[in-house]
């Protein structure tokens, strides 16, 4: 690892939409002109116009533009850019292409390769992990020689089971068996579908955790080793195993048990010799036992949560780090409350089908502690080719109730029209008692989905505001008819009367 500082004179951003725009905001905070790149889709994007310049990487198709390792070192040579930022997703956790920058004498603002390779995989990870004292799911760590040898396997640690992809990850070639006479299709069924999807057929079991939470730590190391980590974000709202809505502190977690994740999270990234902004995932049990799932190398969707109660700059700590600088901070206490949402150019009512096109009216949400990471402006067209994601709202207040209340205030000032977006199906999670309450696992939007679906909450309000109008008018139709002095006689016109008349002009 490099000693001293190196100064990053240009920063190249290899990746596009709303991370693009927050990593360009943090480069101009700190004084470091950006490149952007695009491809024939995005060439009139907002991460294009607020770069200092802009490449041209290739077609639409992210294989040819936003993953081409050529076109994007072509590039930076090109601009003279010194540095890269991934982003996520796209090239952020591909340790090639770390390897690739090294090679062409350009940092790379993530974790060095060998840490990327020590987690990628998901059984080296865990046997990396259970070498490190990290607790993992209860499980197996290497593939089976035979079906047989796997189901006695299973049957040792108990159904139900959950076999899962060693190539895997995010959920995909995921099998849960209930009983041992369903082992070996469902064994059989899993290896075929992880070759499928990711040329290699390894599939381990774990013990099948019921809804657990998903609860990750944020940690953040720098070249001499100093490793430090910086509270947690409960991610437990999900669907199909896309994060909806995340939020710190963690409504189920104690300062004890953020303690003790925090300690695991970082004995995890020393392990693999860390560097940089990266995450630790848990899952949690009913019984509050937390253990290791997977580690994000990368900056996540959801770090905005853990910027406003740390009061940090994760970007910006991210390009200090690979400058070489030492660490300018410590675990704290998270202070106060934050929340984010996605927002989605997608139809809840079509089964979340996307919804691209061109945005012809918007208006962002803003006011006090209201934060909008967005990659869209009045005008634009959103491509079909990309994730639908548009924005992310995230706000702070001194406490849950009041960030709940505040989100639902920014949510209330959120106007898109020319696409359909997720926004009233955000609004009705965030009116949901079981969210209101703190009391959601993954398993709530699946639960909750014809809750959250079906204008409940809106038709309710109207009922609930038509019943209010109607006991008013009638204890008031009661008071007038007490305070009648003549039988038949009105004691004068009802307000109500004169107020509908007034306003029909
Ligand atoms: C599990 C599990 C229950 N038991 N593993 C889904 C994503 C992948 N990274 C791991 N996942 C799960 N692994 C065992 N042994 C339940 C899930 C799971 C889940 C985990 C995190 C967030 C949302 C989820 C939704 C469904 C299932």
């Amino acid at each position: 690892m490099a000693q001293g500082t190196s100064p990053i004179r240009k920063v190249l951003i290899a990746n596009r939409g709303e991370i693009a725009v927050r990593i360009i905001r943090s480069c101009r905070d700190l004084g470091i002109p950006t490149v952007a790149i695009y491809s024939d889709a995005d060439r009139v994007a907002l991460h294009v116009r607020m770069a200092d310049e802009a490449f041209r990487v290739g077609p639409p198709p992210s294989r040819e533009s936003y993953l081409s390792f050529e076109r994007i070192l072509d590039a930076a040579k090109a601009s003279g850019a010194d540095a890269i930022h991934p982003g996520y997703g796209f090239l952020s956790e591909n340790a090639a292409f770390v390897r690739a920058c090294e090679a062409a004498g350009i940092v790379f603002i993530g974790p060095p390769a060998s840490a990327m390779d020590a987690m990628g995989e998901k059984t080296r990870a865990r046997a990396n992990m259970e070498k490190a004292g990290v607790p993992v799911v209860p499980g197996s760590n290497a593939p089976f020689p035979s079906v047989g040898e796997a189901r006695a396997y299973a049957e040792k640690i108990g159904f139900p089971v959950m076999l899962k992809a060693a190539g895997g990850g995010g959920g995909k070639g995921m099998r849960r068996v209930e009983r041992l006479a369903d082992f070996d299709s469902a064994w059989r069924a899993a290896q075929s579908e992880a070759l499928n999807a990711f040329g290699n057929d390894a599939v381990y079991l774990e013990k099948y955790l019921d809804e657990p939470h998903h609860v990750e730590i944020q940690v953040f190391a720098d070249q001499a080793g100093n490793t430090v980590h910086l509270n947690e974000r409960e991610c437990s709202a999900q669907r199909r195993h896309q994060k909806v809505v995340e939020e710190t502190p963690s409504p189920i977690l104690t300062p004890e048990m953020r303690a003790a994740m925090g300690e695991v999270a970082v004995r995890a990234a020393k392990a693999v010799g860390y560097v940089g902004a990266g995450t630790v995932e848990f899952l949690v049990d009913k019984h509050r036992n937390f253990y290791f799932l997977e580690m994000n190398t990368r900056l996540q969707v959801e770090h905005p949560v853990t910027e406003w109660v740390t009061g940090l700059d994760l970007v910006a700590s991210q390009i200090r780090v690979a400058r070489g600088e030492p660490l300018g901070f410590r675990t704290e206490p998270p202070r106060g409350h934050s929340i984010e949402v996605r927002v989605y150019a997608e139809d809840p009512a079509q089964n979340f089908m996307p919804s691209p096109g061109r945005i012809t009216y918007l208006r962002v949400p803003s006011g006090p502690n209201v934060r909008d990471d967005s990659g869209v402006y009045p005008g634009y067209t959103v491509p079909t080719v990309y994730d639908p994601m548009i924005s992310k709202v995230s706000v702070w207040a001194p406490s849950r109730p009041e960030a709940i209340a505040r989100m639902r205030r920014a949510l209330s000032e959120y106007v898109v029209k020319g696409i359909t977006t997720n926004i009233r199906y955000l609004h009705a999670i965030l009116a949901h008692p079981d969210f209101v309450g703190g009391n959601y696992d993954t398993g709530f939007l699946p639960r909750a989905h014809s809750a959250l679906l079906g204008r409940h909450d809106h038709a309710l309000g109207e009922v609930a505001l038509l019943a209010a109008v109607v006991d008013a008018y009638q204890r008031d139709a009661r008071r007038r008819r007490s305070l009648t002095p003549v039988s038949g006689q009105r004691a004068g016109p009802s307000p109500w009367r004169l107020r509908t008349r007034g306003s029909r002009r």
